[in-house]
């Protein structure tokens, strides 16, 4: 009977084993506990063109997508403490006025950092709840003052107070740091099941929108995937782990997908975000610090290309002009004459 039974009704395969959540290497190798070397490499940064006085990094993304916790994160860890409202940066829109904010930092010492960074939101889907496109091109070509007020009707103009109407190198932004919330993207853990992408069409449209208009501005530009201990629980537990988070890897690959950005230029975080939180901890130190630094990087690093190729032109138009004034040189043409 046994015999038949199994014939007619075969033991089910056992269930494949699930993909671990965390991968064997991680995707990224950090080097722990080198937060102090870190804050001194941004005590003693200078932006590497002589226009620039401060590397000026603009981030932008929806409303709630952390980016005045980003913010107030990077001036807590710099100033090594928990600063109460008073000591806060002022940043983003509050009493439902959307303005244009840019926070400048300190060290330990009390001693001013060579960058800054401004907060605008805007990358809701339609233009209307959002700062619109055109306004976020003009920040990035430095057109718009701190401070500027949006108007919800009609772009920043010249004939704005705030308006600048010959920004020059240094109040242009160096480099664009998108702010998405790791929950704009699912991820189940499992390699065979697709990671599906959260934010609507329209957004995706407008993030590709400014993206290319920042590419066209040769303003270099990254993405900072916040929350993520929201999205992964070995995260949550010991944020160590967001390099080796399979939750974490799958939905940076689904922001790539969608945005066209490569991984590489995709940063995952967890923000310090309310007073209810435990105290301050070293590896999300080191996280936030280490993309703090990368981001000043692509920064001064794409000034450090303008200044070289300045001085390639300067150089390229410098010879023939010299070559012209040898020639017209009566010293030269006589010693010519003379070989
Ligand atoms: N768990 C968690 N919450 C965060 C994180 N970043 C921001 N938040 C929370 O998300 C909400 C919106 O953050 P906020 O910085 O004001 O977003 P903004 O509108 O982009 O400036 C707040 O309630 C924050 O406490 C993060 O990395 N993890
Ligand atoms: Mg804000």
């Amino acid at each position: 009977m046994g015999v038949v039974w199994s014939y007619f009704f075969p033991n089910p395969s056992p269930p494949p084993d699930p993909v671990p959540l965390l991968m064997e290497t991680a995707w990224y190798n950090m080097i722990w506990n080198k937060n102090q070397a870190l804050k001194g490499k941004l005590s003693t940064l200078h932006p590497k063109h002589p226009a620039v006085q401060h590397l000026r990094i603009l981030v932008s993304g929806p409303i709630g997508a952390g980016k005045s916790s980003f913010i107030y994160s990077i001036d807590s860890i710099l100033q090594n403490k928990k600063l109460n409202a008073a000591e806060r940066v002022t940043t983003g829109n509050f009493s439902g006025t959307k303005t244009f904010t840019t926070s400048k930092f300190k060290d330990e010492k009390g001693h001013p950092l060579s960058f800054v960074i401004g907060d605008v939101m805007g990358l809701e889907s339609a233009d209307d709840s959002g700062v619109k496109t055109k306004d976020l091109v003009s920040i990035l070509k430095g057109h718009i003052k701190d401070n500027y007020k949006f108007n919800p009707i009609s772009a920043c103009s010249g004939e704005d107070i705030r308006y600048n109407s010959c920004p020059t190198l240094n109040d242009k932004a160096h480099c664009l740091v998108l702010v998405i919330p790791a929950d704009s993207f699912t991820a189940s853990g499992h390699e065979a099941e697709k990671t599906n992408v959260l934010l609507d069409t329209d957004s995706i449209k407008k993030i590709q929108n400014i993206r290319r208009k920042a590419l066209d501005l040769r303003i270099p530009h990254v993405v900072i995937l916040t929350k993520v201990d929201l999205a992964c629980p070995h995260v949550k537990e010991d944020i160590k782990h967001v390099y080796s988070s399979r939750t974490i890897h799958q939905k940076m690959q689904a922001c790539s997908n969608a945005l066209g950005i490569p991984t590489s230029d995709i940063f995952p975080v967890s923000n310090y975000h309310g007073d209810n939180e435990p105290g301050k901890n070293p590896d999300k130190d080191a996280v936030l610090l280490s993309t703090l630094t990368q981001i000043l990087d692509y920064a001064n690093d794409s000034l450090e290309k303008m200044k070289e190729s300045e001085d390639a032109e300067d150089g390229f138009a410098m010879g023939p002009r010299r070559r012209r004034s040898m020639e017209s040189n009566p010293d030269f043409a006589e010693s010519d004459t003379k070989q």
